[in-house]
């Protein structure tokens, strides 16, 4: 008997209400890229999510496409991979009305991300942001997902995608494939560079807080040298040396390098050498993403081949678990 072998699937998005960070390049979409060869990959920029938080028409159209733009300048291939605008694909936000009367208000309420925006957005904690797990959880599961890379950020919302997943299969009988996430072991986290304790976010009120994938190499050198570090003075991880601790992984991850390679690189010298080297290491491998964004960006016309292409692909694939739901819940044949 032959043996055909189907590739694993993996879903991904990111949310296009900022512009790009460090974070989300070492946490998230390095990973898409590298995984694009041996999975049958979907990468979808997820602008309904977005709309949880305030956000201005034209820079959120302008935004969407640069991570359009930013996807394919990381790597992802769209011959390979499918890429496409979340909006695009209706049956995200029907599979997400199905699923909320499979989720329960208490594990909403339990979400650490909705408690941490609605305390920062404390005008306006719409019923959207309170709901966008179970978005997520249609996104993912839509695809019959095996495979989901994200940031460690994003652990609880995988974790409430698999209970729902179960609790939908159980009443029903199996409909939905149960999806693991996939967090790398280093970049899985990457700290604010003006508060160590605290994840990079491209919603941070502190620029210095943040890389941007888009900052001039001036930009990146400053910020790195404005660092928060700590006074010991050694390049070394270690309790109470979150800022180092997290610049040397940025640094092994710019250039290829192991924590203790670092270490060992860096031993007898102090911050004022460390510093613009991690500076120099990450304007090095921002420079090409940053050219091709540009470039990219020009060309309007393959973006939308890419994005159009992309949703018709998504769309049959939606399509099929779609269907299947609504057989299941009682819905009559249209
Ligand atoms: P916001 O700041 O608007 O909440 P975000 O950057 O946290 O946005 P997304 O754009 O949706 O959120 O994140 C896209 C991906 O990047 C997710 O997989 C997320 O886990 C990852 N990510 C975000 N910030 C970091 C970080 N500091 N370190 C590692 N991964 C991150
Ligand atoms: N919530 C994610 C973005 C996101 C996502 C997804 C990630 C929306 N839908 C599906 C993986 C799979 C975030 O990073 N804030």
């Amino acid at each position: 008997m032959s043996e055909i072998t189907e590739k694993k699937r993996i879903f991904s998005g990111v949310q296009p209400s900022g512009k790009l960070t460090l974070g989300n390049y070492l946490g998230a979409i390095r990973n898409f890229e590298t995984l694009q060869d041996a999975y049958e990959c979907l990468y979808c920029v997820v602008d309904l999510h977005a709309i949880t938080v305030r956000q201005n028409p034209a820079e959120l159209r302008r935004q969407t496409l640069e991570v359009l733009a930013q996807y394919l300048a990381c790597g992802l291939d769209p011959q390979k991979s499918t890429l496409f605008i979340q909006s695009h694909v209706p049956a995200h936000a029907e599979l997400a009305w199905i699923l909320n009367c499979y989720t329960m208000f208490g594990e909403l309420s339990r979400m650490t991300q909705f408690k941490d925006k609605s305390a920062k957005h404390a005008d306006n904690v719409n019923a959207g942001l309170f709901d966008y797990p179970v978005l997520m959880a249609s996104d993912i599961l839509l695809y019959q997902t095996d495979l989901v890379p994200v940031g460690s950020d994003q652990l609880q919302h995988i974790e409430l995608t698999r209970n729902v997943a179960q609790r939908f299969n159980g009443v029903y009988s199996d409909t939905f494939t149960m999806p693991e996430p996939y967090i790398a072991k280093t970049g899985a986290r990457i700290m604010s560079l003006q508060d160590p304790m605290r994840k990079m976010s491209k919603s941070d009120e502190n620029a210095n807080s943040f890389i941007l994938l888009m900052d001039k190499p001036e930009d990146i050198m400053r910020k790195f040298k404005r660092a928060i570090t700590d006074s010991e003075g050694t390049i070394r991880r270690g309790e109470g040396k979150e800022g180092i601790s997290n610049l040397i992984a940025i640094y092994g991850l710019a250039t290829g390098r192991t924590a203790e390679e670092v270490e060992a690189e860096f031993a007898g010298q102090g911050y004022a050498a460390f510093k613009p080297a991690v500076g120099e290491a990450v304007v090095e491998l921002l420079r090409p993403i940053r050219e091709k964004t540009e470039d990219l960006l020009k060309n309007k016309d393959y973006l939308e081949q890419v994005y159009t292409e992309g949703a018709q692909r998504a769309s049959y694939m939606a399509r099929k678990t779609l269907d299947k739901v609504y057989r299941k819940v009682g819905f009559i044949k249209r």
